[in-house]
């Protein structure tokens, strides 16, 4: 399972807060929890005005990058930002996103990324927003695989995020995303799916339950990526106990591990 660290985010309250102070150390300390937390990529978005964007992501690739050896995860929904803040990442790290909402992205993100070990989020939405159908989502991945295909990047440098609706919206929404989940795996076997983890709860009252059992069939039907806060320890104690019973922990050695450094499980005095 990869764990694409979600916490350094301007969207979350306390993190603009931090960007607009300039506080380095909490920036830092994000980074620090996430990385020992079981991080393998830390996503870093502005999400600030867009004249400062650039700018912003800069500062916050160097400060993680100073503290963290793991790769970066950058986060824009502008593909000209991620091309200008491209050459600040010391290391390859995933590219987050391109999508079929607009021409621009694909054809400044997967020549930008041609012949280099980065990797690449595509989502399944394009100019008529996200598809509430399987199909649509199917249709939008193989565009998005074939044209990669086209700089040589293979699926298996791809993660697709099939874009969950809230269930409170569609009741149907994660049959739908394990459907399309399970299809695309099929048709690209080395391709890696991916999703946020708190898109499905929207709207409904206590959502960590609802996100820690999406976690769980979501990585049944497949999905091997993930965009959340392993500092999170209910989180992380789902993702664990699912790698258990899917038998992808060999002798429970990650599980226990992370109980006996006391990641998980209830904390100790
Ligand atoms: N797909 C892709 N990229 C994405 C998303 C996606 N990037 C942004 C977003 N969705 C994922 N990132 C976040 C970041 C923070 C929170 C939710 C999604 C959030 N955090 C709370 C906090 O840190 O205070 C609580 C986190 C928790 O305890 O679980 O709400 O869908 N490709």
């Amino acid at each position: 399972m990869i764990i694409i660290g979600e916490k350094i985010n301007g969207t979350i309250p306390s993190v603009e807060k931090a960007i607009k102070e300039k506080n380095e150390q909490f920036i830092a300390d994000l980074a620090i929890r996430q990385a020992e937390a079981g991080a393998d990529y830390i996503d870093v978005c502005a999400g600030t005005a867009p004249e400062i964007e650039v700018e912003t992501l800069k500062w916050l690739m160097e400060i993680v990058q100073d503290v963290v050896d793991k790769p970066l995860c950058i986060d824009s929904p502008n593909p000209r930002t991620i091309e200008a803040v491209f050459k600040y990442a010391k290391q390859p790290g995933i590219i987050n996103s391109v999508s079929e909402e607009s021409e621009d992205k694909c054809n400044i993100i997967y020549p930008l990324i041609q012949g280099t070990d980065w990797q690449v989020i595509g989502l399944t939405c394009d100019s008529n927003g996200i598809p509430s159908d399987v199909e649509t989502r199917i249709d939008i991945t193989k565009i998005l695989v074939e044209k990669a295909g086209k700089f040589g990047i293979t699926p298996d440098r791809i993660h697709i995020d099939p874009l969950v609706i809230a269930v409170s919206t569609d009741n149907q929404s994660l049959l739908k995303f394990i459907e399309a989940t399970k299809k695309i795996k099929e048709m690209y076997p080395s391709i890696h799916i991916t999703s946020g983890l708190s898109n499905i709860s929207f709207g409904m009252p206590f959502r960590r339950i609802i996100n820690q059992n999406f976690l769980a069939l979501a990585m049944y039907a497949g999905m091997d990526s993930a965009i959340m806060d392993p500092t999170n320890r209910e989180m992380l104690g789902t993702l664990l106990a699912t790698q258990v019973l899917l038998g992808q922990d060999r002798h429970c050695r990650k599980f226990i591990t992370a109980y006996r450094k006391g990641q998980i499980g209830p904390k100790k005095e």
